[in-house]
């Protein structure tokens, strides 16, 4: 097959997901070309059977910004018609679901076309009124839509009207790369003396994250156990998060290591993995620490309960409970059979339910069923 995929390039899940996924297709032989403004930052050059297309901005002095929603729109259709693609999948349904639909409208060269929903494009950034209707409307028009959790494909059917089948595929990690033979002490003695805790959150800072309670909480558990807490990422709450450990007088046990293109190699030298997110479509930084041998305390929302398993592989707390949260991570601090024993749950199950194999194989069935539904519409339409 040839195969487009349209994603965010930054540091952040849905980018991730979409680039691992291309690589998987790749390595069973399909082409893929990567559409997006900027390389995906784990795309690396050399990478077998797979192409990446730079979306330009448009820069006319008449218009006031680079019109990338018409640029990228315009790269869809110029690589659709030069490679002669069999499918394009939108990862992220804003705005890439609604450019590859009008690319599609434009082309004479029609596509299927795939949305895979990743959770903020519906929860937080696709509930944004101006949006909703653009958001319903695309992702209606996809030949098939996809996402990331069970919780999610709820979500969607209840506040969207969606007249289609939502398939849901579980988000994987590469278990070559995340394990726990990558903890190494030299990295750790970067952040903590030997006889202190790691505590480590990763995120993109933004509200959704709660990097404030992330503090808030960290600043319980150091009140009875030497600890430190590493922040990895950037993002608009990365100020507001500083400011909150200076004045809970904790600042000098808190470490912002800014974003970071190798977690692989940060992660597994945690000693727990702290996410409190509001909303979670399924957090793959959840099953990362999950694949590298880190026990998880996180929040109980969304999709996050179908990754982790409560007393199993990691803690869930309800949002408001902030002392039940710090109990946890001091429970996993004090107990080391406790944390050995989630360590290595968490990496079965990860192996188990979120292996790259499998769900890249998953997506391929899907992609084989979408060409099929896609071209049976069109006989249909042909002969009526
Ligand atoms: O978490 C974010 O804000 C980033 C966002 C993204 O698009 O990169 O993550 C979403 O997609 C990931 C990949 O499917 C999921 O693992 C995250 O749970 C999801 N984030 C939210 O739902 C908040």
């Amino acid at each position: 097959m040839r195969i487009g995929v349209v994603c965010h390039p930054t540091i952040g899940g849905s980018g991730l997901l979409a680039t691992q996924l291309g690589i998987g297709m790749a390595k069973l032989g399909h082409q893929v070309h990567f559409i997006s403004r900027t390389r995906p930052f784990k795309l690396s050059e050399n990478c077998p059977n797979t192409f990446f297309h730079r979306v330009e901005g448009i820069d006319y002095p008449l218009f006031d910004d680079p019109l990338y929603t018409f640029a990228l729109t315009a790269k869809i259709v110029e690589v659709v018609d030069a490679y002669n693609l069999d499918i394009v999948h939108a990862h992220y349904s804003i705005p890439h679901s609604l450019c590859v639909h009008l690319a599609n409208e434009i082309t004479k060269h029609k596509f299927p076309m795939i949305t895979t929903i990743h959770g903020t494009d519906v929860t937080v950034v696709g509930r944004d009124k101006p949006l909703y209707p653009l958001n319903q409307f695309s992702i209606n028009k996809s030949t098939t839509v996809t996402t990331v959790s069970r919780y999610q494909q709820q979500y969607i059917k209840k506040h969207f009207d969606i007249k289609k089948s939502i398939e849901v595929i579980y988000n994987f990690t590469n278990f070559d790369l995340f394990k726990a033979s990558n903890a190494n002490h030299s990295t750790r003695k970067q952040w903590a003396d030997d006889d202190e805790k790691i505590l480590m959150h990763i995120s993109n800072f933004r509200p959704v994250k709660n990097t404030e309670l992330v503090v808030k909480v960290f600043s319980q558990v150091v009140k009875s156990i030497k600890a430190k807490l590493v922040l990895v990422g950037t993002g608009p709450e990365v100020d507001l998060t500083k400011s909150l450990a200076a004045r809970l007088n904790i600042l000098d046990k808190v470490i912002f290591l800014g974003d970071i293109n190798n977690v692989e190699q940060i992660i597994a030298n945690a000693d727990c993995v702290f996410q409190p997110s509001s909303h979670e479509s399924f957090s793959l930084v959840l099953l990362e620490a999950m694949a590298s041998g880190v026990p998880t305390v996180s929040s109980n929302v969304d999709g996050i309960p179908e990754v982790v398993q409560h007393g199993k592989t990691g803690f869930i707390a309800p949002l408001d409970d902030l002392i039940g949260m710090s109990d946890h991570i001091k429970n996993i601090f004090s107990d080391d059979v406790l944390s050995e024993s989630m360590a290595k749950a968490g990496r079965i199950r990860a192996e188990q339910c979120f292996g790259w194999h499998q769900q890249v194989q998953k997506y391929l069935k899907c992609y084989e069923n979408t060409l099929q539904t896609f071209h049976s519409n069109n006989v249909i339409q042909v002969g009526q």
